[in-house]
């Protein structure tokens, strides 16, 4: 597999841009090797500056559920463009996406757009503490909510206790407000609420974990905290910036049915261009500026082209039908992956909940970060390189999900599953 061209620009990409990509997980240091970069993409394909072709299943980290160009995606944008591309004043196309993304998500009674997952939890967060007049915030040590300071903290020595800065920058006395439990794991969460009981604002949660790789909820385990966070007055923010209209048009929310204060979004509701969310109760999301006093704003909140590609995604996948297809096709792929797994003794667990999968290699199932964090990176690392030269482009990283689009054919299943089956031998 030639990467000439790649391997220059990267060299070019090192000397102007902090690692040579504009975010971290691009770079491939967690699988070794320099990435390839991309020079266009269509449907399930992508394609790099050497002219190699891939079957795509990062699609934008989630975005991409319709396939890359999606024909009718992008003629709206082509006549968007022409009406100009941001005009700092409200459009009509934001009430539409906020209409169509309140009729997915029924516990969402208003919205706020804004430009990416990391703006709208931290937006969510703001205003949990406004409405409960708390400081604390519980996450789950493997979920990821962006990086903004108080979500980039882990665990501090004793559990329960205050959270520590999980990067250079973030001050301690941010990171002490946020303090980490165990995901799948109830009584965890229990004891930090025992412990302060009326100093908890929020709980964040993913709806379905794919940072970590796809790790789903233990069943009660959504129930429990939605128990817990009415028992203590705390609310709970399903974070749905990647699970949103993964698992059926709507939320994970919807899927485990638990009805969450507040939600944040992200990825697919863009259609590929930069689009957060976050919404909820009225009488919560009332208090956002400028109907209430916790101030959020953004420049380029609600841009009518990232309104337009979201509105086009969201009403395609509406139709009847296109989620039937979605989960036929991941499951004839995952399904063949099991049986690949198991005819070859291979050391992998596969875990696959909607259009999210990962391929975990670690001998017994993975139900928590702990088990992600037991895996072979080594294989994995191993296991993506052999599948990169095979033409099948995967997440460059153990933790994390992977995403099936509705535009994978037939015969990039049966290419898939040959990649895979060539990648697996002797692992
Ligand atoms: P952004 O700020 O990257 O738009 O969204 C942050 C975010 C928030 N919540 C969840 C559940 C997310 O998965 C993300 C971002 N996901 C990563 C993939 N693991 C984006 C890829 C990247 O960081 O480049």
């Amino acid at each position: 597999m030639v990467t000439t061209k790649s391997a220059k620009i990267m060299k070019k990409a090192e000397e102007v841009i902090p690692g040579g990509v504009n975010s971290p997980v691009r770079a491939f240091k967690a699988v070794g090797g320099k990435p390839v970069f991309i020079d266009k993409a269509k449907g399930s394909k992508i394609f790099d500056v050497d002219g190699n072709s891939y079957i795509d299943y990062i699609g934008s980290w989630g975005p991409m559920i319709l396939g890359h160009a999606e024909p009718r995606v992008t003629a709206a944008l082509k006549k968007a463009i022409e009406r100009g591309t941001s005009y700092g004043a409200p459009t009509e196309l934001e009430v539409e996406l906020a209409e169509l993304v309140i009729d997915a998500f029924p516990s969402m009674k208003m919205v706020r757009f804004v430009s990416s997952g990391t703006e709208a939890t931290m937006s969510a967060i703001r205003l949990a503490r406004a409405y409960t007049k708390r400081d604390k915030v519980i996450k789950f040590e493997g979920c990821y909510h962006g990086h903004s300071d108080g979500l980039l903290v882990k665990a501090g020595s004793g559990a329960a206790t205050f959270g520590v800065p999980d990067s250079p920058g973030v001050p301690a006395d941010i990171a002490k407000l946020t303090v980490t439990a165990a995901y799948n794991n109830l009584a965890s969460v229990r004891k930090i609420f025992e412990k302060d009981p009326e100093g908890v604002a929020c709980v964040i949660v993913e709806g379905l974990p794919g940072n970590m790789g796809v790790v789903p909820p233990k069943t009660g385990f959504l129930e429990g905290l939605r128990v817990l966070t009415k028992q203590y007055g705390a609310l709970l923010i399903m974070d749905e910036v990647m699970s949103g209209f993964r698992l059926c048009y709507g939320g994970a929310q919807n899927y485990y049915k638990v009805n969450p204060d507040l939600t944040c979004l992200g990825k697919v509701i863009g259609g590929g261009l930069p689009v957060g969310a976050f919404g909820g109760k009225r009488k919560i999301m009332q208090m956002l500026s400028p109907s209430g006093p916790v101030y959020q704003a953004g420049t380029l909140s609600g841009n009518p082209l990232a309104m337009t590609a979201g509105i086009e995604t969201l009403k395609i996948l509406k139709k009847d039908g296109v989620y039937e297809k979605l989960f036929a096709s991941t499951a004839k792929l995952c399904q063949g992956i099991v049986e690949i797994i198991q005819d070859r003794g291979a050391p992998c667990q596969l875990t696959n909940v909607g259009s999210m999968f990962t391929l975990f290699f670690s001998e017994k199932p993975v139900k928590d970060y702990k088990g992600a964090a037991a895996c072979d990176f080594e294989k994995f690392s191993t296991y993506f390189g052999r599948m990169l030269k095979n033409g099948i482009f995967l997440p460059p990283s153990q933790y994390e999900a992977a995403f099936m689009g509705l535009a994978h054919s037939k015969v990039d299943i049966d290419s898939t599953l040959a990649a895979i089956d060539k990648s697996l031998k002797g692992l």
